[in-house]
Protein backbone atom coordinates (compact mmCIF):
# COMPACT_ATOMS: atom_id res chain seq x y z
CA UNK A 1 0.00 0.00 0.00
CA UNK A 2 0.79 3.69 -0.73
CA UNK A 3 1.73 5.98 2.04
CA UNK A 4 -0.28 9.20 2.07
CA UNK A 5 1.48 11.70 0.25
CA UNK A 6 1.08 15.76 0.41
CA UNK A 7 0.63 17.14 -2.84
CA UNK A 8 -0.85 20.31 -4.41
CA UNK A 9 -3.45 20.80 -7.54
CA UNK A 10 -1.85 21.81 -11.04
CA UNK A 11 -4.95 21.75 -12.30
CA UNK A 12 -9.13 20.90 -11.24
CA UNK A 13 -11.59 18.97 -13.69
CA UNK A 14 -15.02 17.30 -13.39
CA UNK A 15 -14.34 14.16 -11.00
CA UNK A 16 -10.04 14.31 -11.43
CA UNK A 17 -7.53 16.46 -10.32
CA UNK A 18 -3.87 17.01 -11.48
CA UNK A 19 -1.37 17.38 -8.52
CA UNK A 20 2.65 17.35 -7.91
CA UNK A 21 4.11 16.03 -4.77
CA UNK A 22 4.20 19.30 -2.69
CA UNK A 23 7.34 18.90 -1.52
CA UNK A 24 8.58 19.57 -4.98
CA UNK A 25 7.34 23.41 -4.72
CA UNK A 26 9.45 23.40 -1.60
CA UNK A 27 13.04 23.56 -3.07
CA UNK A 28 14.30 25.84 -5.70
CA UNK A 29 13.45 24.08 -8.97
CA UNK A 30 15.55 23.81 -11.90
CA UNK A 31 13.80 20.96 -14.53
CA UNK A 32 10.50 22.59 -14.25
CA UNK A 33 8.40 20.27 -16.23
CA UNK A 34 7.68 17.26 -14.13
CA UNK A 35 4.55 15.68 -15.17
CA UNK A 36 1.48 16.16 -12.86
CA UNK A 37 -0.03 13.12 -11.45
CA UNK A 38 -4.23 12.06 -12.37
CA UNK A 39 -5.85 11.60 -8.71
CA UNK A 40 -9.71 11.06 -8.40
CA UNK A 41 -11.97 12.50 -6.47
CA UNK A 42 -15.41 10.87 -5.06
CA UNK A 43 -18.50 10.60 -7.14
CA UNK A 44 -19.30 13.95 -6.41
CA UNK A 45 -15.84 15.18 -7.16
CA UNK A 46 -15.15 16.26 -3.29
CA UNK A 47 -12.92 15.52 -0.99
CA UNK A 48 -13.16 16.13 2.63
CA UNK A 49 -11.78 18.84 4.85
CA UNK A 50 -10.43 18.30 8.49
CA UNK A 51 -13.49 19.95 9.57
CA UNK A 52 -15.98 17.93 8.01
CA UNK A 53 -16.93 19.84 5.34
CA UNK A 54 -16.69 18.80 1.43
CA UNK A 55 -15.50 20.55 -0.91
CA UNK A 56 -14.52 20.79 -4.89
CA UNK A 57 -10.91 21.03 -4.90
CA UNK A 58 -9.70 24.20 -6.67
CA UNK A 59 -5.99 25.10 -8.34
CA UNK A 60 -3.36 26.03 -5.65
CA UNK A 61 -5.34 23.32 -3.36
CA UNK A 62 -2.78 21.01 -1.07
CA UNK A 63 -4.48 17.54 -0.64
CA UNK A 64 -3.43 14.43 0.61
CA UNK A 65 -3.87 11.12 -1.47
CA UNK A 66 -3.61 7.85 -0.64
CA UNK A 67 -3.41 5.32 -3.42
CA UNK A 68 -4.55 7.81 -6.30
CA UNK A 69 -7.41 8.87 -3.99
CA UNK A 70 -7.92 12.42 -3.01
CA UNK A 71 -8.32 11.69 0.99
CA UNK A 72 -8.09 14.92 2.64
CA UNK A 73 -8.31 18.70 1.69
CA UNK A 74 -6.27 20.93 3.88
CA UNK A 75 -7.59 24.33 4.68
CA UNK A 76 -6.91 27.14 2.76
CA UNK A 77 -5.01 29.92 3.53
CA UNK A 78 -6.20 32.07 0.93
CA UNK A 79 -8.49 31.74 -1.23
CA UNK A 80 -9.69 33.72 -4.41
CA UNK A 81 -13.34 33.07 -4.75
CA UNK A 82 -16.21 34.38 -6.58
CA UNK A 83 -19.92 34.13 -6.56
CA UNK A 84 -21.39 31.05 -7.76
CA UNK A 85 -24.33 30.69 -9.67
CA UNK A 86 -24.99 27.15 -8.21
CA UNK A 87 -28.12 26.73 -6.06
CA UNK A 88 -26.41 24.93 -2.75
CA UNK A 89 -22.85 26.15 -3.08
CA UNK A 90 -22.34 29.75 -2.34
CA UNK A 91 -19.24 30.54 -3.14
CA UNK A 92 -16.70 29.05 -5.84
CA UNK A 93 -12.82 29.00 -5.39
CA UNK A 94 -10.87 30.37 -8.05
CA UNK A 95 -7.48 29.55 -6.74
CA UNK A 96 -6.29 28.60 -3.19
CA UNK A 97 -3.61 29.32 -1.19
CA UNK A 98 -2.34 32.03 -2.86
CA UNK A 99 0.06 35.24 -1.33
CA UNK A 100 -0.10 37.50 -4.38
CA UNK A 101 -3.09 38.47 -6.96
CA UNK A 102 -1.75 39.84 -10.11
CA UNK A 103 -4.83 41.65 -11.34
CA UNK A 104 -3.71 42.23 -15.23
CA UNK A 105 -5.49 44.87 -17.71
CA UNK A 106 -4.69 46.07 -20.77
CA UNK A 107 -3.60 49.93 -21.48
CA UNK A 108 -4.50 49.32 -25.21
CA UNK A 109 -7.78 49.62 -25.26
CA UNK A 110 -8.05 51.82 -22.24
CA UNK A 111 -7.91 50.25 -18.82
CA UNK A 112 -11.46 50.06 -16.98
CA UNK A 113 -10.82 51.58 -13.58
CA UNK A 114 -13.98 50.01 -12.54
CA UNK A 115 -12.79 46.57 -13.47
CA UNK A 116 -9.60 47.21 -11.59
CA UNK A 117 -11.83 48.35 -8.64
CA UNK A 118 -13.45 45.02 -8.52
CA UNK A 119 -10.63 42.86 -8.83
CA UNK A 120 -8.84 44.80 -6.38
CA UNK A 121 -11.89 44.37 -4.00
CA UNK A 122 -11.87 39.95 -5.14
CA UNK A 123 -8.15 40.44 -4.11
CA UNK A 124 -8.18 42.13 -1.17
CA UNK A 125 -11.06 39.75 0.76
CA UNK A 126 -8.60 36.48 -0.86
CA UNK A 127 -6.62 37.43 1.69
CA UNK A 128 -3.79 37.64 -0.86
CA UNK A 129 -1.99 41.13 -1.67
CA UNK A 130 -2.60 42.37 -4.83
CA UNK A 131 -0.40 43.62 -7.31
CA UNK A 132 -2.07 45.97 -10.58
CA UNK A 133 -0.01 45.21 -13.90
CA UNK A 134 -0.59 47.06 -16.69
CA UNK A 135 0.08 45.26 -20.37
CA UNK A 136 1.15 46.60 -23.69
CA UNK A 137 2.92 49.28 -22.75
CA UNK A 138 4.70 49.47 -26.73
CA UNK A 139 0.93 50.37 -27.93
CA UNK A 140 0.43 53.51 -26.40
CA UNK A 141 2.26 56.85 -26.12
CA UNK A 142 1.94 57.61 -22.67
CA UNK A 143 1.70 54.11 -20.17
CA UNK A 144 3.37 56.31 -16.94
CA UNK A 145 0.63 58.39 -17.30
CA UNK A 146 -2.19 56.06 -17.71
CA UNK A 147 -0.50 54.44 -15.13
CA UNK A 148 -0.43 57.67 -12.91
CA UNK A 149 -4.35 57.46 -13.41
CA UNK A 150 -4.61 53.69 -12.35
CA UNK A 151 -2.82 54.03 -9.28
CA UNK A 152 -4.81 57.08 -8.09
CA UNK A 153 -7.40 54.03 -7.59
CA UNK A 154 -5.68 51.52 -6.65
CA UNK A 155 -4.81 52.80 -3.09
CA UNK A 156 -1.66 51.42 -1.27
CA UNK A 157 -1.01 49.07 -4.19
CA UNK A 158 1.93 48.04 -6.54
CA UNK A 159 1.82 49.58 -9.82
CA UNK A 160 3.21 48.03 -12.61
CA UNK A 161 3.52 49.10 -16.18
CA UNK A 162 5.10 45.85 -18.85
CA UNK A 163 5.43 45.17 -22.46
CA UNK A 164 6.44 41.46 -23.08
CA UNK A 165 7.41 42.39 -26.66
CA UNK A 166 9.42 45.17 -25.66
CA UNK A 167 10.74 43.63 -22.03
CA UNK A 168 9.68 46.14 -20.64
CA UNK A 169 8.87 45.95 -16.51
CA UNK A 170 9.44 42.21 -16.30
CA UNK A 171 12.28 43.11 -13.88
CA UNK A 172 10.17 44.45 -11.22
CA UNK A 173 7.74 41.64 -11.21
CA UNK A 174 10.16 39.22 -10.99
CA UNK A 175 10.99 40.42 -7.82
CA UNK A 176 7.80 39.26 -6.63
CA UNK A 177 9.07 35.19 -7.91
CA UNK A 178 10.42 34.34 -4.39
CA UNK A 179 10.86 30.70 -4.07
CA UNK A 180 7.57 29.12 -2.53
CA UNK A 181 4.97 32.18 -3.13
CA UNK A 182 2.39 31.39 -5.21
CA UNK A 183 0.54 34.26 -7.47
CA UNK A 184 -2.16 34.00 -9.55
CA UNK A 185 -2.87 36.49 -12.60
CA UNK A 186 -6.64 37.77 -13.23
CA UNK A 187 -8.01 39.80 -15.14
CA UNK A 188 -10.26 40.32 -18.73
CA UNK A 189 -9.80 37.33 -21.80
CA UNK A 190 -7.35 39.12 -23.83
CA UNK A 191 -5.28 41.14 -21.28
CA UNK A 192 -2.07 39.58 -21.59
CA UNK A 193 -2.29 37.19 -19.10
CA UNK A 194 -1.25 34.07 -20.34
CA UNK A 195 1.62 36.26 -22.25
CA UNK A 196 3.01 37.36 -18.79
CA UNK A 197 2.93 33.92 -17.55
CA UNK A 198 5.44 32.66 -20.47
CA UNK A 199 7.39 35.15 -19.98
CA UNK A 200 8.06 35.17 -16.55
CA UNK A 201 7.78 31.35 -16.75
CA UNK A 202 11.10 31.59 -19.88
CA UNK A 203 9.13 29.20 -21.81
CA UNK A 204 5.98 28.70 -23.47
CA UNK A 205 3.62 27.33 -20.83
CA UNK A 206 0.42 28.66 -21.94
CA UNK A 207 -1.54 29.16 -24.88
CA UNK A 208 -2.15 32.70 -25.93
CA UNK A 209 -4.35 35.02 -27.90
CA UNK A 210 -2.33 34.54 -31.42
CA UNK A 211 -4.06 33.23 -34.63
CA UNK A 212 -3.92 29.50 -34.82
CA UNK A 213 -2.36 27.57 -37.68
CA UNK A 214 -5.52 25.77 -38.07
CA UNK A 215 -7.76 29.03 -38.57
CA UNK A 216 -9.97 27.82 -36.06
CA UNK A 217 -9.98 31.62 -34.64
CA UNK A 218 -8.02 32.32 -31.41
CA UNK A 219 -6.21 30.37 -28.84
CA UNK A 220 -7.14 31.25 -24.88
CA UNK A 221 -6.84 29.69 -22.48
CA UNK A 222 -9.71 27.91 -21.21
CA UNK A 223 -8.90 26.37 -17.46
CA UNK A 224 -7.07 27.58 -14.77
CA UNK A 225 -3.54 25.83 -14.03
CA UNK A 226 -0.44 26.32 -12.14
CA UNK A 227 2.61 26.77 -13.71
CA UNK A 228 5.86 25.68 -10.94
CA UNK A 229 8.52 28.35 -12.37
CA UNK A 230 12.09 27.64 -12.41
CA UNK A 231 13.29 29.49 -9.76
CA UNK A 232 10.54 27.99 -7.06
CA UNK A 233 7.65 30.39 -7.73
CA UNK A 234 4.22 29.50 -8.82
CA UNK A 235 2.08 31.23 -10.77
CA UNK A 236 -1.37 30.23 -11.81
CA UNK A 237 -2.94 31.38 -15.07
CA UNK A 238 -7.16 31.89 -15.55
CA UNK A 239 -9.57 32.70 -18.40
CA UNK A 240 -10.97 35.85 -18.61
CA UNK A 241 -13.22 35.71 -16.00
CA UNK A 242 -15.89 38.01 -17.00
CA UNK A 243 -18.60 39.84 -14.77
CA UNK A 244 -17.03 37.66 -11.48
CA UNK A 245 -19.97 37.32 -8.71
CA UNK A 246 -18.60 40.18 -5.96
CA UNK A 247 -18.44 37.68 -2.91
CA UNK A 248 -19.93 40.15 0.04
CA UNK A 249 -16.84 41.60 2.22
CA UNK A 250 -17.22 44.66 3.45
CA UNK A 251 -13.64 44.66 4.80
CA UNK A 252 -12.11 44.25 1.12
CA UNK A 253 -14.45 47.41 -0.12
CA UNK A 254 -13.04 49.23 2.55
CA UNK A 255 -9.78 48.60 2.02
CA UNK A 256 -10.50 49.16 -1.72
CA UNK A 257 -12.10 52.04 -1.11
CA UNK A 258 -10.16 53.35 2.01
CA UNK A 259 -10.65 56.93 0.77
CA UNK A 260 -14.69 56.82 0.17
CA UNK A 261 -14.94 54.84 3.10
CA UNK A 262 -12.67 57.88 5.09
CA UNK A 263 -15.37 60.38 3.72
CA UNK A 264 -18.61 58.37 5.21
CA UNK A 265 -16.81 58.38 8.60
CA UNK A 266 -17.27 62.35 8.24
CA UNK A 267 -20.34 62.44 7.57
CA UNK A 268 -22.87 64.00 10.21
CA UNK A 269 -25.34 61.19 10.28
CA UNK A 270 -24.04 57.70 10.73
CA UNK A 271 -26.59 56.58 8.49
CA UNK A 272 -26.06 58.92 5.92
CA UNK A 273 -27.21 57.93 2.08
CA UNK A 274 -24.92 60.20 0.65
CA UNK A 275 -27.89 61.17 -1.70
CA UNK A 276 -28.29 65.00 -0.56
CA UNK A 277 -28.36 64.30 3.28
CA UNK A 278 -27.33 67.51 5.43
CA UNK A 279 -23.49 67.54 6.08
CA UNK A 280 -22.30 64.80 3.76
CA UNK A 281 -19.03 64.44 3.79
CA UNK A 282 -19.48 62.55 0.48
CA UNK A 283 -21.78 65.19 -1.54
CA UNK A 284 -19.20 68.14 -0.18
CA UNK A 285 -15.94 66.28 -1.87
CA UNK A 286 -18.19 65.56 -4.71
CA UNK A 287 -18.54 68.97 -5.10
CA UNK A 288 -15.25 70.05 -4.85
CA UNK A 289 -13.90 67.39 -6.84
CA UNK A 290 -12.10 65.51 -4.68
CA UNK A 291 -13.59 62.35 -5.31
CA UNK A 292 -15.14 61.63 -8.35
CA UNK A 293 -18.33 60.96 -9.79
CA UNK A 294 -16.93 57.99 -11.60
CA UNK A 295 -15.57 56.29 -7.84
CA UNK A 296 -18.69 56.72 -6.13
CA UNK A 297 -20.47 55.46 -8.49
CA UNK A 298 -18.71 52.49 -8.82
CA UNK A 299 -17.93 52.08 -5.13
CA UNK A 300 -22.21 52.67 -4.70
CA UNK A 301 -22.28 49.71 -7.60
CA UNK A 302 -19.99 47.58 -5.68
CA UNK A 303 -21.43 47.59 -2.19
CA UNK A 304 -24.74 47.10 -3.52
CA UNK A 305 -23.68 44.01 -5.54
CA UNK A 306 -22.39 43.03 -2.30
CA UNK A 307 -25.15 43.46 -0.26
CA UNK A 308 -27.54 41.26 -2.73
CA UNK A 309 -24.86 38.86 -2.32
CA UNK A 310 -24.66 38.55 1.30
CA UNK A 311 -28.60 38.66 1.28
CA UNK A 312 -29.32 35.39 -0.74
CA UNK A 313 -26.13 33.78 0.69
CA UNK A 314 -28.02 34.09 3.82
CA UNK A 315 -30.79 32.84 2.15
CA UNK A 316 -29.29 29.91 0.18
CA UNK A 317 -27.13 28.91 3.97
CA UNK A 318 -30.46 28.87 5.47
CA UNK A 319 -32.37 26.48 3.07
CA UNK A 320 -28.74 24.06 3.19
CA UNK A 321 -29.09 24.74 6.70
CA UNK A 322 -33.09 23.33 6.89
CA UNK A 323 -32.10 20.54 4.54
CA UNK A 324 -29.40 19.23 6.85
CA UNK A 325 -31.90 19.03 9.95
CA UNK A 326 -34.36 16.75 8.12
CA UNK A 327 -31.72 14.24 7.05
CA UNK A 328 -30.67 14.35 10.60
CA UNK A 329 -33.95 14.06 12.34
CA UNK A 330 -34.68 11.23 9.45
CA UNK A 331 -31.58 9.58 10.50
CA UNK A 332 -31.99 9.79 14.17
CA UNK A 333 -35.88 8.68 13.80
CA UNK A 334 -34.48 5.77 11.76
CA UNK A 335 -31.95 5.08 14.69
CA UNK A 336 -34.26 4.82 17.15
CA UNK A 337 -36.57 2.33 15.07
CA UNK A 338 -33.22 0.11 15.82
CA UNK A 339 -31.94 -2.59 12.92
CA UNK A 340 -33.73 -5.18 11.34
CA UNK A 341 -36.99 -3.31 12.63
CA UNK A 342 -39.64 -3.51 10.34
CA UNK A 343 -40.52 -0.40 8.74
CA UNK A 344 -43.80 1.15 9.21
N1 LIG B 1 1.69 44.62 -28.18
C1 LIG B 1 1.53 43.80 -27.16
N2 LIG B 1 0.71 42.74 -27.28
C2 LIG B 1 0.55 41.91 -26.22
C3 LIG B 1 1.23 42.12 -24.98
N3 LIG B 1 0.86 41.15 -24.14
C4 LIG B 1 0.00 40.35 -24.80
N4 LIG B 1 -0.20 40.81 -26.06
C5 LIG B 1 -1.08 40.22 -27.08
O1 LIG B 1 -2.42 40.26 -26.61
C6 LIG B 1 -3.14 39.12 -27.08
C7 LIG B 1 -3.81 38.40 -25.92
O2 LIG B 1 -2.81 37.85 -25.11
P1 LIG B 1 -3.08 36.63 -24.12
O3 LIG B 1 -1.84 36.43 -23.32
O4 LIG B 1 -3.62 35.44 -24.80
O5 LIG B 1 -4.24 37.25 -23.20
P2 LIG B 1 -5.08 36.53 -22.05
O6 LIG B 1 -6.42 36.22 -22.61
O7 LIG B 1 -5.19 37.54 -20.94
O8 LIG B 1 -4.33 35.32 -21.62
C8 LIG B 1 -2.12 38.25 -27.83
O9 LIG B 1 -2.25 38.48 -29.20
C9 LIG B 1 -0.78 38.74 -27.31
O10 LIG B 1 0.25 38.59 -28.25
C10 LIG B 1 2.10 43.26 -24.89
O11 LIG B 1 2.72 43.55 -23.87
N5 LIG B 1 2.20 44.06 -26.01
MG1 LIG C 1 -4.93 33.37 -21.49
ZN1 LIG D 1 -22.92 61.02 3.45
Amino acid sequence: MLRSEEVRVVRADKGAVLVLPADRFAHDLRDGDAEPVRVALDRDGLVSSRDGQRCAPTVGDVLDVDDGHAVLLHERRTALVRDSAGATSREQALAANVDVVLIVEHLDPDPDLGRVERMLTLAWRSGAQPVVVLTKADLVPDPEGMAADVAAVALAVDVHTVSVPAGTGLDGLRTLLRPGVTLVVVGPSGAGKSTLVNALAGREVMDTGGQRNDGRGRHTTTHRQLVPLAGGAMLIDTPGIRGVGLVADAAALDTTFADVAELAELCRFADCHHAGDAGCAIQEALATGELTERRFDSWRRLAKEAAYQARRSDARLAAEERDRWKRITKEYQRGLRGPGHPRS
